[in-house]
């Protein structure tokens, strides 16, 4: 039996990378890629109709995916100072209470919810390592090992990133008791890094990695993983997400995170750089240009008080971005980039504000979203053309909405009005994953799911 199946899929509408098209013939071959991209055809007995308007699935280039298991648990008021790092506090405490067989039932049920948002790949920023008091489990990789398992299990594309996490701030500072779980010294890591290396290829996985974040790993131990790390994938990075990180940046080495990390390190295409929320103009300058992607996550930005991305002076420097759920206090494209516009809206009271005049807002952050994402999964190329991969969402042709708009009113009416309730069916690298708004193996990750959350209660 062949890997894949080959589909000939035909849509009256298609989001092709040349921009929309009508009556659309999408040929994908038995290596999950898309063979050919035929406009103005007539629909061939055999051919599969698709029952609504066909868009790229999004790559969601950040994750941690345990959290999932949390959300919605945090919003209860504390001392009337809830912060950023009281919302951490009540992490760690879920990241001593999950096994390995949790983390993937965790992973599974998540990765579901991300396909049925509009997402066919997801880049997990992946930290949760040890047992809760520090232990290495038998196998090292075997917190990686479950998310390989998840993401195959449900089919969504992965890029898997393990994380380098060994001090608690700026200046090598010792880890507290609570960052257990997540700590390596470099040799460790690359020996982690290594092992992967095989266990991502035979599952299809992309591997890259990241350090934490500035507080959590000397210079001297990044510079080291830089130039031993065994893969070739994407450098990714959690960065000035936090007012009090851009002060303890500054009170360390005089620079600001951002200043830091680009006189520092050398940054590129390869990287994407997390949040950078608190920028400089020039900051803001120099990281578009740096080719880097701004790895955005809007709805846990909001949740965690983080504050407003600099993203119209970073789009006007050419700057990229995509989207991540992060925390996954929200699992859909349409809230992530819905978000991301109201953010700008907001702080500057004024309407539209990432799209050029006259311009539809949603194809303009769909776009530049699936481009970033797609560079910060480490993919070279996707959208609906020849050669990329077969990841598609088939939207609701029956819903009202859907079918009355046509080119780019999809998409803002998809975005803006509304949800992942308008996703229908999703192709991930030539396979049906969700169909009519299911995953045929959704009964058993929920059963499973399920015994998590009651544990976690
Ligand atoms: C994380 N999450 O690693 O999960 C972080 C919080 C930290 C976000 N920044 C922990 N959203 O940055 O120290
Ligand atoms: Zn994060």
């Amino acid at each position: 039996m062949p890997a894949f199946s080959a589909h000939r899929l035909f849509a009256a509408q298609a989001l092709l990378s040349t921009g929309w098209a009508e009556d659309v013939l999408i040929s994908v071959g038995g290596d999950g890629r898309i063979a050919a991209v035929e406009p103005g055809q007539v629909p061939a007995a055999g051919d599969e109709a698709t029952t609504g308007p066909v868009i790229p699935a999004m790559s969601n280039l950040h994750s941690h995916a345990f959290q999932r298991a949390m959300a919605g648990l945090a919003e209860v008021a504390g001392s009337g100072d809830d912060s950023f790092w009281t919302w951490r506090e009540t992490m760690y405490r879920t990241v001593g209470r999950v096994d390995p067989d949790d983390v993937e039932a965790i992973a599974a049920k998540l990765y579901v919810e991300m396909l049925k948002g509009g997402f066919g790949r997801v880049v997990e920023f992946h930290y949760l390592h040890h047992q809760a008091d520090g232990t290495p489990y038998a196998d090292p990789a075997e917190m990686s090992l479950r998310i390989l398992n998840a993401a195959h299990a449900t089919g969504i594309g992965l890029t898997h990133l393990p994380v380098f996490y060994a001090h608690a701030n700026f200046g090598g500072v010792a880890p507290n008791p609570g960052q257990r779980p997540f700590l390596h010294d470099p040799d460790r890591f690359l020996a982690l890094l290594q092992r992967l290396v095989p266990a991502s290829a035979r599952v299809g996985a992309e591997l890259g990695y990241a350090i934490h974040s500035l507080r959590a790993a000397t210079p001297g131990e990044m510079r080291t993983i830089l130039g031993e790390a065994p893969v070739s994938g994407p450098i990714h990075i959690h960065v000035a997400e936090q007012t009090r990180e851009v002060e303890d940046c500054l009170a360390w080495s005089g620079r600001r995170p951002v200043e830091w990390l680009l006189d520092e390190m050398p940054v590129d295409r390869r990287w994407c750089a997390i949040h950078a929320t608190h920028m400089t103009a020039q900051e803001t300058e120099r990281l578009a240009k740096s080719g880097a992607v701004a790895g955005l996550c809007p709805a846990t930005e909001a949740n965690l008080g983080d504050g407003i991305f600099p993203a119209t002076d970073f789009l006007a420097a050419g700057g990229r971005f995509g989207i991540g759920t992060d925390s996954h206090v929200a699992t859909s494209v349409a809230e992530e980039l819905r978000l991301l516009e109201y953010g700008q809206r907001l702080r500057d009271r004024r309407r539209n504000r990432l799209a050029a005049p006259g311009a539809s807002v949603g194809r303009t952050i769909f776009d530049a979203a699936l481009a970033g994402g797609t560079q910060a999964a480490g993919l070279g190329t996707a959208g609906i053309q020849v050669g990329a991969r077969a990841d598609l969402v088939v939207l609701d042709g029956a819903n009202p909405y859907v079918a009355a708009a046509s080119g780019n009113q999809i998409l803002d009416r998809w975005l803006f009005a509304l949800g992942g309730e308008a996703v229908r069916d999703v192709m991930v690298a030539g396979q049906w994953k969700i169909r009519n708004g299911r995953h045929d193996r959704e009964e058993d990750i929920d059963r499973a799911f399920a015994r998590v959350l009651s544990k976690l209660k």
